[in-house]
């Protein structure tokens, strides 16, 4: 009875320390690039994909909560993206990450806390695409790199292109990584 009582403390202890824990590891922070070479207010230029230049190369920083693309899409577009270039390191404060898996360990906070992603179903700090702001159309454009299986625009109005890393709102301060995005339309 004792040990009972003891094991539900314990566990009541646990909770807390569990709960302290993530709101102090997600404790909102105003966005920065205050780690990263990037700066929060460069955008990308607008850029028109046509027959005559299907492709375009943007730059997406991690610690940006939207990067603009300035590529404007429009219901049945199909392209496929790739990553040409890596600039600085794709890192959640001191968590290894890549653009197409997020964090190489998707650790016990992270499990826990995963009702506080952006979007819930991709991994933490994977590289997200959507159409438009309203996240009404997300994707993982990593997984989009052969012609024979595009990402498809499925949004009637024409939108841009947004990109950012996976993260929780107000969580981007300590993001760094840069990389280069290849766009490409494949039906110019
Ligand atoms: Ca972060």
């Amino acid at each position: 009875m004792k040990n009972k009582k003891i094991y539900r403390r314990a566990f009541k202890s646990f909770i807390i320390i569990g709960m302290l824990a993530i709101n102090g590891c997600f404790a909102y922070h105003p966005d920065t690039c205050e780690v990263s070479c990037c700066e929060l207010s460069t955008p990308n230029k607008i850029i028109s994909l046509d027959k005559a230049k299907p492709s375009a190369i943007i730059d997406v920083c991690a610690c940006k909560s939207w990067n603009e693309s300035g590529v404007t899409v429009k219901k049945g577009d199909k392209f496929i993206f790739q990553v040409k270039n890596i600039i600085e390191p794709w890192q959640d404060g001191v968590i290894q990450a890549n653009p197409h898996d997020g964090w190489s360990e998707d650790g016990f906070l992270g499990a826990l806390a995963f009702w506080k992603k952006r979007s819930l179903f991709m991994p933490w700090y994977a590289l997200v695409g959507t159409v438009g702001g309203s996240g009404e159309q997300t994707f993982k454009p990593l997984d989009y790199f052969s012609e024979q299986e595009p990402f498809e625009v499925d949004i009637e109005q024409p939108q841009e292109l947004y990109f950012y890393a996976n993260d929780a709102f107000r969580r981007y301060f300590n993001n760094q990584g840069k990389l280069q995005l290849i766009i490409t339309k494949i039906n110019p």
